[in-house]
């Protein structure tokens, strides 16, 4: 039988396991990535690995997310990040330099290698034809010190595109309607592959776009085929070398098919406050708008703003608009710059920053209480713009172009013919600040400021577990929700004390003092959950914080996966409920009794009996041999101390 672009890959990199749909692999990692925000504590704990070089082909640290200096906290992450880079022989992207995934795309990733990445958008390498996926910062750690990722092995839906996409209808577009049709769930426990005579149409950047956006499919990664776009935009960026060709064969076999033919869609957007929440723009053209930001790793590349400036050009955006740009990467505000692409942006009103997440992830462009704000961004999740109660759309940058003008939500086909453009044949590369990797042995002094706490110790799974439901939530609960980010807790992120304090403070804002309350009183903590619990985010903070206030069993419905493995990753017991129904029979306050969890775990066992104020109900344990061992012991780190 043949194989799909994604089994090649796994194919060449498999060093555990075998390639079997729902078994544990393990994975060589070529390439590695983290940004800030997860950062400082993925080198924390490689350092706590004790490994003195990364043994990765190549590993990257950004810096993107927190770039507001408000006080030293930042500045010191900063600091403390570069100094890690030089020492354990990483290349180091500093503030200003671009998006963590944006740079990746443009400057490292190659056709055919694996990349993992702390951050939930890494997927976005895979319009490179790379299997690039997101993990907890512990799980890129452990592949700097040369170990295996350990996945499920997913299963494929590939996704047929025929077609083209007409004017003013974007790459955007294309995964707003996956989402429509398949939901915030329906790519869990699959690799997205994209193939069909509608791939060619595509370049890489529109390929990244889709694959960046399918991250809030639920999906493990999505790919794309390497062929002669990519081929050209490798040759763009001086890395021609780099190419070669990847493609499915063609008796590849895909365990389930959705088709696409792009000649049919429409400028698509995602209403509040989930990014499946998708209709077509027509459906809610007039609404005002008070905000239009075009940026994030999801659309912000050269070809997004060049787009955006020919269709500005001779055009004035509203005075009712705050209308922002935030470059991707240096190279695309260069060379958008000496294509003589900036001034119309200036010109138009536009307010353009520097290179980086900036409001995608709350760090500053709130929008105004109650008003919509429009963003080509990749989540809309409620709170994350920075207002409860916010009104966040998200859409392809030539729909939000095209509202920023007239005031309020536009199909952009209202602007009349689309402006051609082109894009230069050879790239500025921008990287001019990017550090190379120090020699090994450099005399280096790791810089940490107050801020950088170490990392805490946890205890080993006790042999039965009594402990108390301290909060109960409903579907599709994301990291955001678990531990929130924006401007006055994102600061925190390298200390877990302080940061725990905000622990799922957006829904209810006791939690964490009743934790602190339950555990000196010597109780453990439990969270009961629904389906799809933990989708977004990779920020492991979403599992090591919860875990330092005593929480060490979530039993839900069905989990997200980069969040189920970090909750493994720190000793937090990850159970669903073997009837759904028994939801409704576990509430807030509840007394849960798991008798000899320790033995049921290490016998392999794949119930176990969960007693609610004493009645007892049938919990899953979906768990490979070597996570019941790290649980046991209390957390990767501790295992792997003790292995
Ligand atoms: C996000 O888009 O939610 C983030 C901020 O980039 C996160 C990482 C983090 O929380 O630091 C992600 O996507 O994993
Ligand atoms: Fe940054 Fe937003 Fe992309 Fe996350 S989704 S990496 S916060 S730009």
């Amino acid at each position: 039988m043949g194989k799909t672009v994604a089994e090649k890959i796994f194919a060449a990199h498999l060093v555990e396991g075998e390639l079997k749909k729902g078994e544990e692999i393990g994975l060589r990692i070529d390439q590695t990535l983290t940004q800030d925000a997860t950062g400082t504590m993925a080198y924390l704990e490689f350092e706590a690995i004790g490994i003195p070089r990364v043994k990765t082909e190549l590993s990257v640290s950004y810096v993107d997310h927190n770039l507001v200096q408000s006080d030293f906290k930042n500045a010191d992450d900063h600091v403390f990040l570069q100094g890690v880079a030089r020492k354990f022989g990483l290349y180091f992207s500093p503030p200003g330099n671009g998006i963590c995934h944006q740079v990746h795309l443009e400057r490292f990733g190659a056709p055919g290698k694996t990349l993992l990445g702390s951050d939930s958008h890494t997927p976005t390498g895979g319009g490179l034809g790379m299997i690039a996926m997101g993990a907890g910062g512990l799980d890129v750690a452990m592949a700097m010190a040369g170990k295996p990722f350990y996945l499920v092995m997913p299963k494929i839906y590939g996704i047929k595109l025929t077609g083209k996409l007409q004017p003013w209808v974007a790459a955007r577009d294309v995964l707003l309607e996956v989402l429509r049709q398949l939901t915030v769930k329906g790519g869990v426990g699959y690799i997205m592959e994209y193939f069909g005579p509608g791939v060619a149409t595509l370049s890489v950047t529109d390929r990244a776009t889709i694959t960046n956006f399918g991250a809030e499919l639920g999906a493990t990664t999505s790919v794309f085929p390497s062929d002669e776009n990519t081929r050209q935009f490798l040759a763009a960026q001086g890395r021609e070398d780099q190419w070669a060709e990847l493609v499915a064969d063609e008796d590849a076999e895909y365990d389930a098919v959705l088709e696409i033919d792009m000649s049919t869609l429409e400028p698509m957007i995602a209403c509040p406050s989930s990014p499946d929440n998708v209709v077509k723009v027509s459906e809610v053209a007039g609404r005002p708008v008070a905000q239009v930001l075009v940026g994030s790793c999801t659309n912000s590349s050269l070809r997004d703003l060049t787009a955006v400036a020919s269709i500005l050009k001779g055009r004035e955006v509203s005075r009712e608009v705050s209308f922002e740009v935030n470059p991707g990467s240096r190279q695309a505000l260069e060379n958008l710059t000496a294509e003589g692409n900036l001034l119309p942006l200036l010109t138009a009103g536009a307010r353009v920053h520097q290179s980086g997440c900036l409001g995608c992830i709350g760090m500053g462009q709130a929008p105004p209480t109650s008003m919509i704000s429009l963003r080509t961004f990749s989540r809309n999740f409620p709170g994350r713009s920075g207002n409860q109660g916010d009104q966040v759309y998200l859409c392809s940058p030539e729909v939000a172009v095209a509202s920023a003008i007239k005031g309020c939500i536009t199909d952009p086909r209202e602007l009349g013919d689309y402006p051609g453009f082109t894009l230069p044949e050879k790239y500025l590369p921008g990287d001019e600040r990017i550090e190379e990797p120090w020699p090994e042995n450099s005399e280096v002094e790791i810089v940490r400021g107050p801020n950088i706490a170490p990392f805490p110790d946890f205890e080993p799974m006790p042999e039965t577990w009594k402990g108390k439901v301290v909060l109960k939530v409903a579907d599709n609960i994301t990291t955001d929700h678990i531990m929130p980010a924006g401007a006055k807790i994102l600061p925190l992120r390298s200390n877990i004390p302080a940061i725990s304090e905000f622990v799922f403070n957006s829904v209810s804002e006791k939690f964490a003092g009743e934790m602190k309350a339950a555990s000196s009183a010597g109780h453990f903590g439990a969270v009961v959950g629904g389906d799809n619990y933990g989708q977004g985010s990779s920020r492991e903070h979403a599992a090591l914080a919860p875990r330092y206030l005593g929480v060490q069993v979530k039993l839900v419905k069905s989990f997200a996966r980069i969040h189920k493995a970090n909750l493994i990753n720190f000793g937090i017991l990850p159970l669903t409920f073997a009837d759904p129904a028994d939801y409704e029979k576990v509430e807030p306050g509840a007394e849960l009794v798991i008798t000899g969890i320790r033995q049921a775990l290490l016998d392999g066992n794949d119930r176990v009996t969960v007693e609610v104020n004493g009645t007892p109900i049938e919990a899953v344990v979906d768990l490979s041999e070597r996570h019941r061992r790290i649980l046991v012991a209390g957390g990767l780190l501790n295992w792997a101390r003790s292995a």
